[in-house]
């Protein structure tokens, strides 16, 4: 189907950590209009792709957008609207080339995330398609995710002592997906029982969680355990497991080592940690475990916990198809998360997604830690069959607006299969 842009305007709005970022607004020359929200992260990967912020100091502390923004109904525009394209995937390369960086710097990785996201929206509704439909790749089996309600935050998205930064529950063990929302919703607020009753704070990090003045994972762990339990739900893969993004390049240190409740530990001393943490508590799955260069620390970690344990790259991986390419080669991690601004268009997120399927890495698709109500992600999980998503906790409306989403699409087709995606032998 070839198609023409013949509006393209964006506006700078905020993100759910008041910061601002970008809503593109994208219309067809058939008439079809889309509208997309730009997430953005504060964790980042160093070679993810790099958003544009003006660094005027005299608005947002240099944190605005006009720039992206002008860039979108500037150059952007111009590009999309000169030609007739004939696919979002062609569109995507146009957007890549213009900026002529190879990391986005030029004309915003935020810029052109947001038109790509708006773009492939808008191509959905002209072929009278749903966004998830329009997304699935050939050959690829829709799928309802597993989410992953990151329910205690830490690191960089809370001002607590806790170093790992995301402590999630995954219901594995649900038999469908409003079963998972539920039981993510039952154990967040039992939760919250559980902190109140033992005097902690009850206040939220960046992602919705609670930020507990805790320091020690193990603490956390014991809590969310406990939470569980008295939900009414089985600890572990039968019921409720838990996944962790301890995000560990935030607390590597200069001299490679990392530091967890003010101890100083080595790799191997972090792999040991991880290895008795997975056997004293249901933790599934590990993202971030060790710093993004710590390769010969990956290669040791993957080697000592692949074959039981979910093992996630992010900053590492940056959803770039190249990079996972040359991790599957190294034996580094068997999962990537998957987000689209780290990259910067849908094209090649997908192209990453492609690249884990052939090589049976499992592949989880994220929200950031500052997002805007936007659902694009909800439907890239469904359409990609990942079988997994996690958008943070079973509260704040940019955060449920992903599963809301995603209990739309389950009650629209109730044959969609639920859970994580069989890993090919
Ligand atoms: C992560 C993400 C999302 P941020 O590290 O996985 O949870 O955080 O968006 O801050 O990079
Ligand atoms: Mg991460």
């Amino acid at each position: 189907m070839t198609f023409t842009v013949s509006t393209l305007d964006a506006i700078e709005i905020l993100d759910s950590r008041g910061r601002p970022t970008l809503d593109v607004r994208l219309t067809l020359a058939d008439g079809t209009t889309a509208e997309a929200g730009v997430p953005s992260g504060a964790s980042t990967g160093t070679r993810e792709a790099v958003e544009l912020r003006d660094g005027d100091t005299s608005r947002y502390n240099g944190a605005g957008v006009r720039n992206a923004c002008a860039h979108v109904r500037g150059e952007l525009a111009e590009l999309l609207s000169s030609r007739t394209w004939s696919s979002l995937a062609e569109a995507d390369a146009g957007m890549a080339d213009l900026d002529g960086t190879g990391t986005k710097s030029r004309l915003g990785a935020n810029a052109i995330t947001g038109c790509s996201l708006a773009l492939a929206r808008a191509l959905a509704r002209s072929a009278g398609q749903e966004l998830h439909a329009y997304l699935a790749p050939a050959g690829v089996a829709p799928r309802l995710p597993v989410p992953h309600f990151n329910v205690l935050n830490g690191g960089v998205h809370a001002p607590n002592p806790l170093d790992f930064q995301e402590f999630m529950i995954a219901p594995l063990g649900a038999p469908d997906l409003p079963s998972a929302v539920r039981a993510g919703a039952e154990v967040y607020t039992a939760l919250r029982k559980r902190l109140h009753e033992a005097g902690h704070t009850t206040g939220l990090g960046d992602e919705g969680g609670f930020a507990p003045g805790l320091t020690r994972p193990e603490d956390a762990l014991r809590l969310i355990v406990a939470a569980i339990t008295d939900a009414g739900y089985t600890p572990g893969r039968e019921g409720v497991a838990i996944a962790l993004d301890p995000a560990a390049g935030e607390f590597r240190q200069q001299d490679g080592t990392y530091l967890v409740a003010g101890e100083s530990l080595s790799s191997g001393d972090m792999i040991a940690r991880y290895e008795q943490i997975v056997a004293d508590f249901p933790v599934w799955s590990v993202e971030d475990g060790l710093g993004e260069d710590d390769t010969a620390g990956w290669q040791r970690l993957t080697a000592a916990l692949g074959e039981t344990v979910q093992l996630v790259g992010d900053d590492n991986f940056v959803t770039d198809a190249s990079l996972i390419t040359r991790a599957v080669t190294d034996h580094i991690a068997n999962a990537a998360l998957i987000k689209v601004n780290q990259i910067g268009t849908v094209t090649e997120t997908l192209d990453a997604m492609a690249v884990c399927r052939d090589a049976s890495y499992a592949a989880m698709v994220s929200h950031r830690s500052g997002e805007t109500p936007d659902t694009f992600i909800a439907d890239l999980a469904v359409a990609t069959g990942c079988g997994q998503i996690k958008s943070g906790a079973p509260a704040r409306g940019e955060r449920v607006a992903k599963y809301n989403r995603l209990l739309a699409i389950a009650a629209a087709h109730p044959g969609l299969p639920y859970g994580l995606a069989a890993r090919p032998a």
